[in-house]
């Protein structure tokens, strides 16, 4: 019988550790685990080891962990007792990142020019109306998981009113259109959506001057 512990949980990564079978004939562990008890959607081949860290979980998230030893044959035991583990998404006052126009993580693609509308983030913003503009803001998020996304822009009264937001994040791009000409929505932060981000910087924003007039300010990404 294998009996299986968690050793030591952080943010995003796991330790297991599992007593070493006494069967005669041992080759190696399997280690599974997964989002449901008893349904376990990943198998990591261990070798001897009898310890292993699991990483890149996403906070929020309950996993369930089970292990099962191999003999030569890749014959395999009974899985060992389950355990199980969430990780607490952090409190939403720790995980706030903004990204202004300003700043140095973001890119541009073709003109960009000052825009005069009122209440820009950080007392600037941007504006351009061609087909190849883009600006992008790249944050740099401290753990994975689930974060809102907002969006702050200035208003002139000939902003698009179908100005596109790309959202790269974990599953894929997401593009969606906002009404830059509402002066209601001026000013202010604008949720795009709610989206599962990779900690670090894979994930970013892009908006795009092809349906016209698109201002470019400040992205905010917070963890709720
Ligand atoms: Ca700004």
């Amino acid at each position: 019988m294998l009996l299986l512990f968690i050793a030591q949980p952080s943010a995003a990564q796991v330790i297991l550790t599992w007593d070493p079978s006494t069967s005669a004939g041992v080759a190696g562990y399997w280690l599974y685990y997964g989002p449901q008890s008893g349904t376990y959607t990943t198998s990591i081949d261990v070798g001897t080891a009898t310890t292993y860290t699991v990483a890149g979980l996403i906070s929020g998230q309950t996993y369930y962990f089970a292990v099962t030893a191999y003999d030569p044959d890749g014959v395999q035991s009974d899985f060992s007792n389950e355990v199980s583990m969430i990780f607490a998404p952090p409190v939403s006052s720790d995980v706030e990142v903004i990204v202004d126009n300003q700043d140095l993580n973001t890119a541009q693609t073709g003109t960009w020019y000052g825009s005069y509308g009122d209440y820009p983030w950080e007392g600037q913003s941007l504006y351009s109306a061609t087909l190849d503009a883009t600006f992008r803001w790249t944050p740099s998020l401290p753990v994975t998981g689930i974060y809102q996304v907002y969006a702050w822009w200035t208003y002139t009264s000939v902003r698009a009113t179908t100005v596109p937001y790309q959202i790269q994040h974990q599953d894929g791009i997401t593009t969606v259109t906002v009404n830059q000409r509402d002066v209601t929505l001026r000013g202010r932060w604008n949720l795009l959506g709610t989206f599962r981000f990779a900690a670090g910087s894979t994930g970013s924003v892009t908006v795009s001057g092809q349906n016209g007039n698109a201002c470019a300010d400040a992205v905010r990404f917070v963890m709720p």
